[in-house]
């Protein structure tokens, strides 16, 4: 079938129509998830341990979720770009530098897509890295702590979508942008769109050690809209591709507008050329304005630091190092396989799928075959760049994962459908239903060279009827799917939280033994712990009040506190003494305006109360830790602005 745009609403129409009355469980998949054998596949017995952790971006929560698989339990959700009431990140002093960018204190972002850190090509298990789209960002998430240790943000960038992929090595973290603008930043009319603006693809790299992230260079595209990107590997290490939309430049209406062309692009970066250009003095630094977030575990703490100066590199100044791949039709996925030969364009108006060879691509730069250039980059030939299509008959291909074993599994967000094929042949060997319009699918491992090809998880959009209504909005279901024979097969359906987009896994046996019980206290530089009686105290400076505070079970150090005056600004320091695994104790006051605090064993964080009223006013421990939890509380004396009393504190009296 011939897709147009005019035939496109009348598609969409029939495809949810299709998906809407397939539910009363005739298809295969609905089936076998009642079979026993797919119960029995799922089953993870009380005390028994999932195979695999999966991580899902949670969209618009800002957030990441951890799940294990096969049994879809949720296990947690790792406060990145949003705050965290549960926990107090981004409410507490330490962690509000976090969430600081060049706009000010931005509390939540839109997180898409999650990619473990790897060491020649394999999941190494150290860190996740993630996207916040809205306002770019890149976050590094530790994965024995579980916690955000690093943000930053991402100067010229809008929509940062194509992002946040991580080099075989992890040596780089790679954010596109999404939206194209004008660089620097000005105020002229939209209208001047077209090849005023640009698209910003930024290359930040990781060291080795630490993680830290820095941002080396920034290759400053023609004004498209850069959609995802992945890694070559193996043979084409060295490259990001990059899908493109809108290589119309169009600035209104771009439902329609920017499905013009018959072809887009994909962007292929030599990004080792161009390190090498920049390391020997190549590029212009640019005045730029961007957050650089850090979280030391040995101080409990962040810091946020403006950086000033970016590193900007105009492709048409590296020869051989930016070519484009013509790619039908507004290509959405990026994906390349585990060997790194194939790279998939799911042009999302088209029913069939782009596979580009990477040898091809080689062989055709070689012999200097262009097909004309676009701003000054080589367009390669279709023709010369293609392995070949895959007739997939599907409508609407987004994404694209792999199992290691030869097979790649593509996403049909219209038909809504896994469609299972054979990379080197490009046949078609599998399709299974998705209940309903399917976004991205994850194997664990999907984005590596080594993919645990046993798992593949499916991320909808719409949820519909699959689970008890619960007012308009549903949360969006997973779908997870046994693929260790020829044919996928259904296994269980599970919520998920947010919106995810993308998401990665790994198997368990890699980080668990890792992950982190406890902070040690001895290990404690946070500048306002209390780590022995000696240290707890009330200072008054002004109207402000520090108070250093402990916590034990089952009680607070002081529990007490008088001389505190309405006006004062009231900074709780609180260091939780436990040193044993899973006993965080909470802080809670009454009328605080921010959060509570659950801070870990060996851990200090900070709470600020305004007080606004006269009285006496409790605290209490939030978090249910001993039978004598209910007795963890203490009372604070607010007296009026005007009084005399003098800080003082007590326990036992
Ligand atoms: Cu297709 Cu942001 Cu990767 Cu959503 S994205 S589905
Ligand atoms: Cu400490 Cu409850």
């Amino acid at each position: 079938m011939k897709l147009t745009i005019k035939s496109l609403p009348s598609l969409v129409l029939i495809a949810v129509m299709f998906t809407a009355c397939n539910s009363s469980g005739t298809s295969n998949g609905n089936r076998g998830a009642l079979a026993s054998t797919a119960a029995e596949k799922v089953y993870v017995a009380p005390g028994e341990h999932d195979e695999y952790y999966a991580f899902f971006s949670g969209g618009y929560s800002g957030n990441l979720t951890v799940y294990g698989l096969p049994s879809g339990r949720m296990f947690k959700e790792i406060p990145v770009f949003s705050q965290f009431p549960t926990n107090g990140y981004g409410y507490s002093e330490e962690t509000k530098p976090m969430l600081n960018t060049s706009h000010g204190f931005v509390p939540w972002d839109d997180l898409h897509h999650p990619d473990i850190s790897q060491t020649n090509g394999k999941l190494d298990g150290r860190w996740i890295f993630v996207n916040g789209n809205n306002t770019p960002r890149i976050a590094r998430i530790d994965l024995k702590t579980f916690e955000t240790e690093e943000i930053i943000e991402v100067p010229n960038s809008a929509g940062n979508h194509s992002s946040s992929f991580i080099t075989e090595n992890t040596e780089y973290v790679v954010a596109g942008t999404r939206f194209s603008v004008p660089v620097p930043q000005q105020d002229i009319s939209i209208k001047e769109y077209k090849g005023h603006f640009k698209g910003a693809l930024s290359f930040i790299s990781v060291e080795p050690e630490t993680g830290r992230m820095n941002m080396k260079f920034q290759v400053m595209m023609p004004g498209f809209n850069y959609d995802l990107s992945h890694p070559g590997r193996g043979k084409s290490h060295g490259w990001f591709f990059f899908t493109t939309y809108n290589t119309e430049e169009a600035s209104t209406l771009l439902e329609v507008n920017a499905s013009q062309n018959d072809k887009d692009f994909i962007a292929a970066i030599n990004w080792k050329k161009i390190e090498e250009y920049v390391n020997n003095g190549g590029g212009t630094k640019m005045p730029a304005n961007y957050a650089h977030n850090v979280y030391e575990h040995a101080t409990h703490g962040a810091k946020s630091t403006m950086l000033k100066e970016v590193l900007t590199v105009d492709p048409t100044e590296v020869p051989g190092a930016v070519f484009f791949l013509p790619t039908p039709k507004s290509p959405h996925g990026c994906d390349v396989d585990p060997t790194g030969e194939y790279i998939i364009g799911n042009g999302k108006l088209s029913a069939d799928l782009t596979v580009h060879s990477f040898d091809k691509m080689i062989a055709a730069i070689e012999a200097k075959k262009f097909d004309g250039e676009a701003y000054g980059i080589p367009v390669l030939k279709f023709e010369d760049v293609l392995a070949g299509q895959v007739k997939s008959g599907g409508l609407g291909p987004l994404h694209t994962e792999f199992d290691g074993k030869g097979n790649a599994y593509t996403t049909f967000f219209i038909s809504s459908e896994l469609v299972k094929w054979n990379v080197e042949t490009r046949e078609v060997i599998d399709r299974q239903p998705n209940y309903y319009s399917v976004g991205h699918v994850m194997i664990p491992g999907g984005n590596s060279a080594a993919p645990f090809g046993k798992y593949a998880v499916a991320m909808n959009k719409i949820t519909k009827d699959r689970y008890l209504p619960t007012g308009p909005e549903l949360e969006h279901s997973a779908q997870l799917f046994d693929i260790s024979g020829d044919k996928m097969e259904l296994l269980l359906d599970f919520p998920t939280h947010g919106e995810p987009h993308y998401a990665a896994g790994i198997p368990a046996e890699i980080l668990a033994p890792k992950s982190q019980k406890i902070y040690r206290l001895e290990d404690n530089k946070h500048p306002f712990a209390v780590l022995n009686g000696e240290d707890t105290r009330i200072e008054r400076n002004g109207n402000e009040v520090h108070v250093y505070m402990s916590m034990i079970r089952s009680h607070f150090t002081p529990d007490n506190i008088e001389g505190i005056k309405v006006g004062d600004k009231v900074y709780f320091h609180i260091t939780n003494h436990e040193q044993d695994f899973d006993v965080p104790h909470g802080f809670a006051m009454i009328g605080a305006n921010n959060a509570e605090l659950l801070i870990m064993p060996g851990q200090t964080k900070t709470l600020v109360w305004e007080p606004k009223q006269v009285g006496v006013w409790p605290f209490y421990c939030t978090d249910f830790c001993s039978a004598l939890h209910q007795e963890m509380q203490g009372y604070v004396r607010v007296s009026p602005a005007n009084s005399n009393i003098e800080p003082s504190w007590s326990l036992g009296e």
